[in-house]
């Protein structure tokens, strides 16, 4: 199945009635600047459907999609920006959290982007213990896979794999576009 329509429907900060649909959501998480934004772009093939950024911090609301009149993409912010003032940090927190772990939606797909270059960052791995607690089902999306030498590729993904554990890794690159089908296969 390939994306034929999609449609920005509204930025939240906590519960919508617009998650009340019997709607399949799909919710892109991932730290800071991972490339969350772009890889909704790259799947829906759009340039500026999701607004993305060089400088992290970029998304601070949950931003929904109508994909296909069928499903939701959610963006959310990412975790981690280390830069992002205290207060901030716990203001996304609660966004990201509220939303994944104190709400009554359920997930389709928890679609956990990393950078493949730097891997799964100790943030990440607390967020797949904490996803695999609330039964989510995670796919892990290792963007900017352009940014690896192609020799050290499998070494690369086999160490990721290690730490990540028995979810799918899907090697992405939204700049060179790799992995599109591959990931649309495993979330649609
Ligand atoms: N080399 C490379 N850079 C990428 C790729 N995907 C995204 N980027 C870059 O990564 C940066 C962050 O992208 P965003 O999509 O804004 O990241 P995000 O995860 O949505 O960030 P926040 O909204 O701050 O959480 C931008 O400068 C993108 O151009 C990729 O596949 N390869
Ligand atoms: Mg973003």
């Amino acid at each position: 199945m390939d994306i034929a329509s999609t449609q920005f429907l509204k930025g939240i900060i906590g519960p919508d009635s617009v998650l009340e649909r019997n709607i399949p959501q799909i919710a892109f998480v991932g730290r800071s600047n991972s490339g969350k934004s772009s890889l909704i772009n790259s799947l829906t093939n759009q340039k500026n459907l999701a607004r993305t950024s060089g400088q992290p911090g970029r998304t601070q609301e949950i931003n929904i999609f109508l994909i296909n009149d069928a499903c939701y993409f959610l963006d959310l912010p990412g975790y981690g920006y280390a830069r992002a003032s205290q207060e901030t940090r716990a203001q996304l927190e609660k966004v990201i959290n509220g939303y994944l772990f104190e709400s009554v939606y359920r997930q389709k797909k928890v679609v956990l982007v990393i950078d493949a270059q730097v891997g799964p960052k100790e943030l990440d791995l607390a967020m797949i213990r904490l996803l695999e607690k609330h039964g989510k089902e995670i796919v892990v999306v290792a963007n900017k896979i352009d940014k690896v030498k192609r020799s050290d590729y499998s070494k690369q993904l086999a160490d990721h794999r290690k730490k990540i554990g028995p979810h799918p890794i899907i090697p992405y690159s939204t700049e060179k576009k790799i992995g599109r089908k591959e990931l649309l296969r495993e979330i649609l």
